[in-house]
């Protein structure tokens, strides 16, 4: 290998995200070097380069979702499509000068900590890597999931995923099944009812869905944020606290909340869809909040089109011409689109890290996984993890989370500029941590709301989710507690 893999970084960045980028700027910002940040894929922008299907886009306001010190006064519409947060995370990029420290179409295959040297051995795809410290920025939301159902390979036509969209198949006048009702299903599914002949939806579980009231943002308002970057602050701080005031009004727990949370949603469906019998298909079965909360003014519309059906009972199989449901039922199709999230634990557990003393994380985490502040793990020195465990959001903007873990992780990075080897969380700090989120977590709505998510590992433990506030989080996390730590 040459170039750059046989110089011993500082710090290696896995991932051109948001978290991967935020990390670079700020390593660059406080001087910390040589960096190097590996990205598999063939662009920058993670989650937002990777799920292109039409109608993408972000259910968190853009002045939220975006980073707080890197501005954009000109976002054009309340909730931003993928291009439009694609482009941002570009010419962030661009304009914080990373486009060089930045290796594409190379894969993490896996690290092992070199004791007697103090660094992480990097293996990718494209060679080794010798690094003093890894930050992981690839998040959980990377590894699509594909439901496990007979004959799946069988199918004759074109099939993907949501997150792998094959742009090649046009599907203007085909007979369309689509495999699920979660965030991305609820965006694809008015876009897809707009071009097929037909669009069958096949749900397992109905989602709770809120009205999403997205707009486009005046010109006139985007010229004042340009303008006057305080009102900018302004709005995105009234953002802020909107959706922060979720986590104390039963996004977290069971409450009387929840209930009126519930009619709300409720009362929306209600207003959408006349028909009884589709109104019940489609009332949860579970309490709201168990499940992300959906948002949107045009599923409940695009489910009622001469064109569209929703399908509810269980799929026995998939067959080359289509999809054949429990009681008998064939559905013929050209095309299937899986739009059956993620693999968390695989995205996280898949990578190969030996830590101190030959600790893979695999068997670390043999009973689930769990980090300190969802950011270090006891055994692995100077590995770091941006949306690890227990770090996702269900209320709020994830991009706030990232600047908080982004902020303890230099702290740590300067520690090692400042001459410590190695930095590594104690087991009995990471264990009172656990112990704390997992008492928070006992009684949340996760757990009890009646409900299987994405959330739960096959443990039936929510290993995905922080079961408070982003104020909460920041506390506990944005300032690394030396003590915590043991330095080398
Ligand atoms: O995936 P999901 P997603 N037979 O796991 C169904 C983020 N995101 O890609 O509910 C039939 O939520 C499954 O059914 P059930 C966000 O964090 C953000 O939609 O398990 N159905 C479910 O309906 C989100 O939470 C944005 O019964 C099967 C669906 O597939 C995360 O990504 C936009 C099945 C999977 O839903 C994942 O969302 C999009 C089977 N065998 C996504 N197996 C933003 O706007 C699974 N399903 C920021």
């Amino acid at each position: 290998m040459t170039g750059p893999a046989r110089e011993k970084l500082a710090v290696l960045i896995v991932g051109a995200g948001f978290s991967g980028l935020a990390m670079a700027i700020r390593c660059r910002q406080a001087g910390i070097g040589p960096l190097q940040v590996i990205e598999k894929g063939d662009g920058i922008g993670g989650t937002w380069h990777d799920n292109t299907y039409p109608g993408a886009a972000c259910d968190i306001p853009s002045h939220l979702y975006s980073l707080s010190f890197a501005p954009k006064p000109d976002w054009t519409r309340m909730y931003a499509p993928q291009p439009e947060i694609l482009a941002y995370l570009r010419e962030t990029a661009e304009r914080y000068g990373l486009m060089p420290l930045i290796r594409l179409g190379t894969t993490f295959t896996g690290a092992t900590w070199d004791e007697a040297r103090a660094l992480w051995r990097v293996e990718t795809d494209r060679g080794p890597i010798e690094a003093r410290a890894i930050v992981s920025g690839m998040g959980g939301l990377h590894h699509p999931a594909y439901p496990d159902i007979p004959g799946r390979d069988a199918f004759a036509g074109p099939a993907f995923h949501t997150a792998t969209w094959d742009h090649a198949v046009d599907l203007a006048g085909k007979r369309v099944g689509i495999i699920g009702t979660g965030a991305s299903a609820i965006q694809v599914v008015p876009e897809l009812a707009k071009v097929a002949a037909h669009l069958t939806l096949f749900q397992r579980t109905p989602p709770w869905i809120m009205p999403r009231h997205d707009h486009a943002i005046p010109a006139r308002s985007r010229a004042r944020y340009r303008r006057l970057p305080l009102v900018r602050r302004l709005e995105r701080a009234r953002l802020f606290w909107l959706h922060e005031v979720r986590a104390l009004l039963g996004f977290t727990k069971v409450s009387k909340l929840t209930a009126q949370a519930e009619g709300l949603a409720r009362r929306h469906l209600a207003k959408a869809v006349r028909d009884e019998a589709l109104r019940a298909k489609l009332t949860p079965p579970y309490r709201l909040g168990c499940k992300r909360v959906l948002i949107s003014d045009d599923f409940y519309p695009a489910l009622q089109r001469a064109n569209v059906s929703l399908e509810t009972d269980g799929i026995a199989r998939i067959t080359a011409t289509g999809i054949t449901t429990e009681t008998g039922h064939s559905h013929a199709l050209d095309v299937i689109v899986y739009a059956t999230g993620f693999d968390v634990t695989a995205s996280f557990a898949r990578m190969d890290l030996v830590g101190r003393d030959g600790l893979r994380l695999t068997e670390a985490w043999a009973d689930g996984m769990g980090a300190y502040q969802g950011i270090t793990v006891a055994g692995f020195p100077n590995y770091f993890m941006l949306l690890g465990p227990n770090t996702g959001l269900g209320h709020n903007s994830v991009v706030s989370m990232i600047e908080i873990q982004v902020q303890h992780v230099l702290d740590c990075l300067k520690a090692l500029k400042t001459g410590d080897r190695s930095i590594e969380v104690r087991p009995e700090a990471q264990g009172r941590f656990l112990d704390r989120i997992r008492r928070r977590l006992a009684d949340s709505i996760w757990q009890v709301g009646g409900c299987r998510s994405w959330y739960l590992d096959a443990n039936g433990r929510n290993t995905s989710l922080w079961p408070d506030s982003v104020m909460a989080y920041r506390r506990s996390a944005r300032r690394a507690r030396m003590a915590d730590y043991r330095r080398g």
